[in-house]
């Protein structure tokens, strides 16, 4: 047996350890993956200035070296584990297994933080899973032999018998073509110990999915629990400036009609995240670089020492067709972007700042929207609540005035104040417009395209919205007849959208009820029909019902 065979044998089966170990960790606790533990317990047992000299050394990278050290050291010994184990005797590799078993379970526990036994989980249930693959992977590149044994004589059973098929599956042996070296049988009885190169590869494929795949999931299970742990533990300050009161008319209560605040549970999602970012609040941090006299970096404690505003803001999916539900309204606390940017002194040619995301996705936000002295916020609270995971959880900005895609950065951990002919952000190359403040919109909300009616006194009602220039009509025709001025629910300020609502008097037959807004700027809605893309859709929300 060839000693790369052993040694990759052992380096999976060390993946697998791990992967395993990782797995059960995200579900028991993040912080008994043993590699942290002995990663943590080196430091404690280091001398004073080693440890010292790496800080100095690797400095913000400290920890991701030791951990790659720790890696390093432990895919050595597996390598060392899967020789001996094809090479010598199983049992050995089983029984240095069993050795690093013990010490990363003996790290976990006396960890000053440990839960006690229950932390050993991760690490027993890896050192299973490993040594389980490891005998495995050895019978695999033995080609079985056990079992070749029992089969006639002559015929080349390499890849049936291997594939645990009964001794009468050898005829089909030839559709596994040309055995891989050395890994036939010569004579009934005769057992080589040749290499099945095949099966110790297909093997071993195996086996790195199936390490990849534990990795992975336990590191996302680890991670929520984690954020979602900090983020539960976190007390919202005050307002430094609370919102103006919302006034007792900004909600008409009318069933059907959605209420004047959106519950986070109820608030529309769009990001392009296939798996929510997990950002610890105790690690994120804000750069603000570019173009400014002074870059700065800010953590969640600094941010949430200044002084905090809240506002209520609706905020609009520039994909929102007419009539559609991509918008909602929420009051945020956060502090003003303005302020943070201040701090940093933005250069006076800049004109755009590229936000990014923990995730990678990015944004561009005109300078002079953010400092005109709207409520544009890093926020970190939705109604009342720390901003919820999905929402951009620790830190997000809302900027009233804008499509979400130019304005909303979830998760937000980077500025880079720039220009808009120097930098694209990432809807620009994809077809949609670099700049996307709101277009003036409204929906009607009951009846609901489709309805069945009874004849007689019925409500017609919906939003409208304009933010940063406010709603100043409502207007709504039946059939294509008169335009009639609907009822204005009142509202805190331009920033939300504005209920509205009309009776009408419903008569038997077929209707078409269409809505239009004028915003305070005087602009009233364009019946002109446009797709969301490139800069949001334009026309007049129309529906159908029936009155019987
Ligand atoms: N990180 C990140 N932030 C993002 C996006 C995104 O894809 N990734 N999408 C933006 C868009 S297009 C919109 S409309 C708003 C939606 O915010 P919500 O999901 O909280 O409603 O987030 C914005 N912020
Ligand atoms: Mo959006």
């Amino acid at each position: 047996m060839p000693a790369w065979a052993g040694a990759l044998a052992g380096l999976v089966s060390g993946g697998v350890a791990l992967g395993i170990a990782q797995l059960v960790a995200g579900f028991v606790r993040p912080e008994a993956f043993p590699v942290l533990a002995v990663a943590d317990a080196t430091v404690d047992l280091s001398p004073a200035p080693v440890v010292d000299f790496a800080k100095e050394t690797f400095g913000f990278y400290d920890k991701p070296v030791l951990v790659g050290g720790v890696l390093v050291v432990l895919a050595l010994v597996a390598a060392a584990i899967g020789v001996l184990s094809l090479r010598r005797r199983l049992a050995y590799g089983l029984a240095g297994l069993g050795v690093f078993g013990v010490v990363g379970a003996f790290a976990v526990v006396t960890r000053p933080d440990s839960a006690g036994v229950t932390d050993v989980l991760p690490t027993a249930a890896g050192v299973a899973a490993g040594a389980w693959t490891l005998s495995w992977l050895v019978r695999r590149a033995a080609g079985d032999r056990a079992q070749m044994v029992g089969t006639a004589g002559g015929v080349q059973t390499t890849g049936a018998a291997g594939r645990g098929a009964p001794a009468t599956g050898a005829t089909h042996a030839t559709d596994h073509g040309v055995p891989s070296a050395g890994g036939t049988v010569s004579s009934a009885g005769v057992v080589p110990s040749a290499l099945d190169r095949r099966r110790l590869l297909t093997g071993v494929a195996g086996g790195v999915v199936v390490a990849g795949a534990s990795a992975v999931l336990g590191w996302q299970v680890g991670e929520r629990r984690t954020v979602s742990a900090a983020r539960v533990g976190l007390a919202l300050p005050k307002p430094t400036i609370p919102a103006r009161p919302i006034p007792a008319g900004a909600d008409l209560r009318i069933s059907g009609l959605s209420p004047f605040i959106t519950k986070n549970q109820d608030f529309y999602r769009i990001d392009t995240a296939l798996i929510v970012p997990q950002v610890d609040p105790n690690k994120w941090k804000l750069r603000i670089h570019g173009m400014v006299d002074r870059p700065i970096e800010i953590t969640y404690a600094d941010l949430l020492k200044m002084p905090l505003t809240e506002a209520d803001v609706t905020l609009t999916c520039v994909s929102n067709e007419v009539g559609g539900d991509l918008v909602g309204n929420a009051r945020w606390l956060g502090v003003r972007m303005a302020e943070v940017l201040r701090r940093s002194g933005l250069q006076a040619n800049a004109d755009m700042l590229l936000s990014t995301s923990a995730d990678g996705f990015t944004c561009g936000t005109p300078v002079d929207v953010v400092m005109d002295g709207r409520d544009a916020l890093f926020a970190v609270a939705m109604n009342g609540e720390v901003l919820p995971v999905d929402h951009g959880f620790p830190v997000r900005q809302v900027v009233p005035g804008l499509y979400g895609y130019v304005s909303a950065t979830k998760w937000v951990v980077d500025i880079k104040v720039t220009r808009f002919d120097r930098d694209q952000a990432y809807w620009t190359p994809r077809g949609w417009s670099a700049m996307g403040p709101v277009k003036t919109q409204s929906r009607i909300d009951l009846p609901r395209q489709g309805d069945s009616l009874k004849a007689g006194r019925t409500t017609i009602a919906g939003v409208a919205w304009a933010q940063h220039t406010g709603i100043d009509a409502v207007e709504v025709r039946v059939d294509r007849g008169d335009w009639r001025e609907a009822r204005l629910a009142q509202v805190p300020g331009p920033d939300t959208w504005r209920q509205w609502s009309l009776d009408w008097d419903a008569t038997p037959g077929q209707h078409t009820i269409q809505v239009r807004a004028t915003d305070a700027s005087g602009h009233t809605q364009t019946e002109q029909q446009a797709p969301p893309a490139p800069d949001g859709a334009t026309g007049w929300h129309t529906i159908s019902v029936r009155v019987a």
